[in-house]
């Protein structure tokens, strides 16, 4: 079974954490979710007893562990860009999101990173999930 690693911001501002759910949700489709947490709202409760260096080092090895990465880049997140950073260190496959209707711009650094192979960037509507995932897992 495929382990995909699903990047989204948690610190930076929950405001699309429901939208990270359904991506989530269309995710399990195509493999185990390690990162389940990341599009469950009442993160902040369950997470809130665990150390920050618990977090990373549990999250890098989870990153080690993925076959593929997607990450959810509309809203800024300093932790989606490291996790983002750590993945192409480590020559994962990494599809990144973005929402061009809520009117942010994309940093140059992922959207410059597009080589359309193994690191993707899709500008995207939600309608258009299903098709760029099963482009992406095929
Ligand atoms: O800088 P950010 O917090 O927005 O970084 C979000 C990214 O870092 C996500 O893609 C996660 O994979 C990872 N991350 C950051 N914080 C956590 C966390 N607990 N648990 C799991 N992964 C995390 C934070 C709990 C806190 C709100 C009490």
């Amino acid at each position: 079974m495929r382990k995909i690693y699903f990047c989204g911001s948690i610190r930076a501002g929950r405001q699309d954490v429901e939208l990270y759910g359904r991506i989530i949700e269309q995710l399990q489709a195509y493999g185990t979710v390690l990162t389940e947490h990341v599009g469950i709202k009442e993160i902040e409760i369950s997470e809130e007893t665990l150390d920050d260096k618990f977090i990373h080092d549990r999250d890098v090895e989870w990153l080690e562990n993925s076959d593929a990465v997607v990450a959810e880049v509309t809203q800024p997140s300093l932790g989606v860009g490291y996790e983002i950073g750590r993945a192409v260190a480590m020559r994962k496959r990494i599809l990144c999101l973005f929402r061009p209707a809520s009117g942010k711009k994309l940093s140059a650094m992922i959207g410059g990173a597009n080589d359309r192979q193994s690191f993707i960037v899709k500008h995207y509507g939600e309608p258009d999930i299903p098709q760029i995932l099963q482009e992406f897992f095929s």
